[in-house]
């Protein structure tokens, strides 16, 4: 660090300048992103609320309150207004907090971890903080986890199902009735990580589209991760981990005796905690309700079919499979999908890349322009590879 600092006016230059080289949502280069611009007015409340500190209740009451309150909202939208829980970082420490507390729940100790395949790699993580260890079940040919597998690899070690509303690479709903009725027989945490899912699936009956059923509706679903980062247009960090009930959540509780409101208790992994985060998904939630969410939902959808269908009518590249949401996977037979990214991003084009399919995620941010640039430059491409 210098000893003299610069003048607020050329670090803005400097600043300005270099964040240049960022892709942007605007500007249509962001395909695969499972995040978002956030709604205007999100962002507004959370530049007015940076100061607000969750880990202090005693400083921040309302802040809590607002926060609670945005909770049973989310709670209310996944069948159960008596949910608790709170906002984190993201889906990733959201699911370490579910196995967290799934783990301080066994009293034998238990450590196996059933996860689907395509679970994302923050099991990974939460697996190895916990001294857990994940047992990975393979996919049926609809790239659902395979049920009858989960069921065979269930021990007396057995600690906790995981069922994935949205997975990662596909947007695929695993069929957590299913993995519901397998928990309940037999007496196993259910956690289910709707971290994209949780902000589309709700509205998908009320769209006429397949009613997927994910949530605390059924009865051995315990726990559930849901991003307002990701589908719920809310500014980065905002990761959401829901419990069905308060006894669930105490169960990763430390009591805090020191501050400021006096004992306080703590259920979260980190202490000092984004309020702004909180307040601007109240605000969100709040301000577009559910037919504001579900217009964001139809949105998305009609240009995922319209991608999808465009890619169906392409001689070089296909779906892996029918979009289930506003997720598409596209493989190829003849060219290698790392090396379409790679020609993708040299046109400015950013998508992820999987082993076998590129995902494209179609975000609120995606227009219907930035779709057929993007189908322009996939043709182009596959033409002058092939
Ligand atoms: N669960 C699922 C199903 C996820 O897809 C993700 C992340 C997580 C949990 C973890 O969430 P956090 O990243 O909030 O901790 N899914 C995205 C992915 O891996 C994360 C992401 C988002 C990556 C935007 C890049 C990006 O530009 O693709």
């Amino acid at each position: 660090m210098n000893e003299k600092g610069l003048p607020k006016t050329l670090v803005l230059q400097q600043l300005m300048s270099r964040l240049r080289e960022d892709f942007t949502y605007d500007s249509g280069q962001i395909l695969g992103s499972m995040c978002t611009k956030p709604l205007e007015l999100a962002t507004q409340i959370y530049t007015t609320c940076l100061e607000k500190n969750l880990g202090d209740p005693g400083l921040f009451p309302a802040t809590v309150k607002l926060e609670k309150e945005a909770i049973q909202l989310l709670g209310s939208l996944l069948s159960n207004p008596n949910a608790c829980g709170h906002f984190v970082s993201g889906g990733t420490e959201a699911n370490i907090t579910a196995l967290w507390a799934a783990r301080n729940l066994s009293k034998e100790k238990r450590n196996e971890v059933i996860v689907p395949a395509s679970a994302h790699y923050s099991f990974d993580k939460a697996a190895n903080l916990l001294g857990l260890e994940l047992i990975r079940v393979k996919p049926n040919e609809r790239f659902q986890v395979d049920t009858a597998a989960v069921k065979r690899e269930i021990t007396s070690n057995t600690l906790a199902i995981v069922g994935i509303a949205g997975t990662t690479d596909l947007g695929i709903v695993d069929p957590i009735p299913e993995l519901s009725e397998i928990a309940v027989a037999h007496e196993l945490f259910l956690h289910v990580d709707a971290a994209f899912g949780g902000f589309v699936l709700p509205f998908f009956k009320e769209l006429g589209y397949a009613n997927l059923d994910f949530d605390f509706k059924l009865s051995g679903v315990c726990s559930i991760t849901v991003d307002p980062h990701k589908m719920g247009l809310a500014p980065i960090p905002a990761g959401g981990i829901l419990f069905r009930n308060e006894e669930i959540m105490k169960s990763v509780s430390v009591e805090v005796p020191y501050l400021a409101g006096g004992n306080t208790v703590q259920s979260t992994i980190i202490g000092t905690r984004s309020g702004a985060s909180a307040v601007a998904v109240w605000a969100l939630l709040t301000h577009l309700g559910r037919e504001g969410y579900r217009a964001v939902v139809k949105r998305c959808m009609d240009l995922t079919w319209k991608l999808a269908e465009a890619i169906e009518n392409m001689e070089e590249v296909s779906l892996v499979t029918k979009p289930v949401m506003n997720i598409v996977g596209i493989k190829s037979n003849g060219i290698d999908v790392h090396l379409l990214a790679q020609k993708l991003r040299e046109r400015g084009r950013a998508v992820s890349v999987f082993p076998n399919h590129i995902r494209v995620a179609v975000m609120p941010h995606v227009r219907l322009v930035h779709v057929q640039s993007f189908l322009k430059d996939l043709k182009n491409i596959v033409k002058e590879i092939t």
